[in-house]
């Protein structure tokens, strides 16, 4: 790294860590990213000079909102609302809205900011949002986290159009909370558009939506292990969360010949050594998407698993691990553990799973390590050709929308080569990513004046 370059990093961090006090997730997407791109600055003045940076970490429009409620028991909520709208420079806003108890700004805006270049990977026109509240629907009935979902949408709609923002799901958003938001939202607008993504396939999803982030992570992975001429056949795969993205990963790895044998919640994981099968998995879809209950019920299902409560599942030997629950769940500690048992290649399903200490441990034991912007972009991507479908009213077949999907997560893939490869071969999958995605976004800025 030159003079230069350490140099504007450490100004620009400064800078950016005093006008934003507190906000740390937020600090460390944005350095992860500024490390990865500053060196371009250098090559590429006008950049510089465009203030193209300090423009691409102030969000556009930043909208925080009271979300009141009434639960079951006649008792009334206060919760907080949120939807970051970070850069429309190739598209109209898009990006998920996350229902979680730690919901705040800083996880909203770091989230608003890798869906920037996230999007801009996926080589469709959308722009980077992120949206959200505090608000858990896990122990909530169903009436209960309807009416919250009207409460959020009465506020939301405002700001959201099929050209302005197109919401979607995130941890804790499925297709039961879609489906009160969108019918909230439609209501009010007295109007039917694709403004949400991630709707059912009677009204206006996309076939293999659902399965799109869980789908491409794995798609994105049998790229990387074909670069070292290996496939996911016989390989022992570790997944951490039992959620939807966590889900679809776990049933294409299997399908794709590997033994996957751990999923996890925010209560610990389970180890099943045999092996996931078709119908453990569809257990799974029932237990957690139906039921809703918590993933060691697996293990009273199938006893010969073994349940660890409070832990998570790095310490299990394997070849591939997947991270798919939540941000900063791999510590250097963890990624140690994954080194040590053989570990060689880790995908991102989550976004920011990896803490930048465990990222550097990856990097210099040259595992294959790819950050979710890059491998978890199917799901928007797939988002994305659902606004498609929904603005030429039409409906592809799954095997019309999976070819899309192998072509984008593909040619990411190809861009992360393009970008990432360094001096002796080893693809540094991040510095590709946020490179690709940044040039993007920073050509389409420079080319709309200062806006
Ligand atoms: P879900 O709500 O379906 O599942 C989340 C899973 O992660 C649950 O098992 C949950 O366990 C676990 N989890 C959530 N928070 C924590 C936490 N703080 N500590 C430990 N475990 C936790 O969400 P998704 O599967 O949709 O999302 C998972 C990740 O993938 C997120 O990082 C999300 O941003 C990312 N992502 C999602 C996309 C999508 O299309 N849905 C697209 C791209 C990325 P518990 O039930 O205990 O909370
Ligand atoms: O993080 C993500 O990419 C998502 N939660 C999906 C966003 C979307 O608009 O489909």
């Amino acid at each position: 790294m030159s003079k230069f370059t350490e140099k504007y990093i450490a100004s620009f961090m400064s800078e950016l860590e005093a006008k934003n006090p507190g906000e740390k997730e937020f600090h460390q997407a944005v350095r992860e990213v500024l490390e990865s791109v500053a060196p371009c600055l250098e090559a590429y003045p006008h950049l510089l000079d465009n203030k193209i940076m300090e423009r691409i970490v102030e969000p556009e429009r930043v909208i925080i909102f009271r979300v009141p409620w009434m639960d079951d028991e006649g008792e009334i909520h206060i919760n907080r609302g949120f939807r970051v709208q970070m850069n429309s420079a190739i598209g109209p806003y898009k990006g998920g809205i996350r229902f979680h108890a730690s919901v705040n700004l800083s996880i909203m805006k770091f989230l608003a900011f890798e869906q920037t270049f996230k999007n801009a990977l996926t080589t469709l026109p959308m722009g980077g949002a992120k949206g959200g509240s505090d608000f858990s629907p896990r122990g909530r009935s169903d009436a209960e986290v309807m009416r919250f979902c009207q409460s959020f949408m009465t506020e939301l709609q405002r700001h959201i159009g099929p050209d302005t923002d197109v919401p979607a799901g995130d941890i804790g958003v499925g297709g039961r909370e879609i489906g009160y938001m969108f019918g909230q939202y439609k209501r009010l607008r007295d109007e039917w558009t694709g403004t949400l993504t991630g709707k059912g396939q009677n009204w206006g999803g996309s076939l293999l939506r659902p399965e799109a982030t869980g789908y491409g992570a794995c798609y994105f992975a049998q790229a990387m292990l074909a670069t070292r001429g290996e496939t996911f056949e016989g390989k022992t795969v570790v997944i951490s969360g039992a959620g939807n993205v966590a889900q679809y990963a776990a049933q294409k790895a299997m399908r794709l010949g590997a033994k996957v044998v751990t999923m996890s919640d925010s209560d610990g994981y389970i180890y099943d050594a045999d092996g996931f099968t078709e119908e453990k998995i569809d257990y799974i879809m029932w237990l957690k998407n139906a039921k809703r209950g918590r993933i060691r019920e697996y293990a009273q299902k199938y006893p010969q698993t073994q349940y660890f409560a409070g832990e998570r599942p790095w310490g299990v030997k394997c070849d591939i691990a997947m991270p798919c629950a939540t941000q900063n769940e791999i510590d250097a500690d963890d990624a140690r553990k994954l080194v040590e048992g053989g570990c060689f290649c880790v995908t991102e399903g989550a976004n920011m799973p990896t803490t930048p200490e465990a990222i550097a441990i990856f990097q210099s034991h040259k595992l294959l390590y790819s950050p979710g912007k890059a491998s978890n972009a199917g799901g928007v991507a797939t988002s994305g050709l659902e606004m498609t479908q929904n603005s030429i009213r039409q409906k592809w077949t799954a095997e019309e929308v999976d070819r899309y999907l192998h072509r984008i997560m593909s040619d990411i893939h190809d861009a992360c080569i393009k970008y990432g490869t360094e001096e002796d071969g080893y693809i540094n999958y991040v510095k590709g990513a946020n490179v690709a995605g940044f040039l993007k976004v920073a050509g389409a800025m420079v080319d709309q004046g200062l806006v």
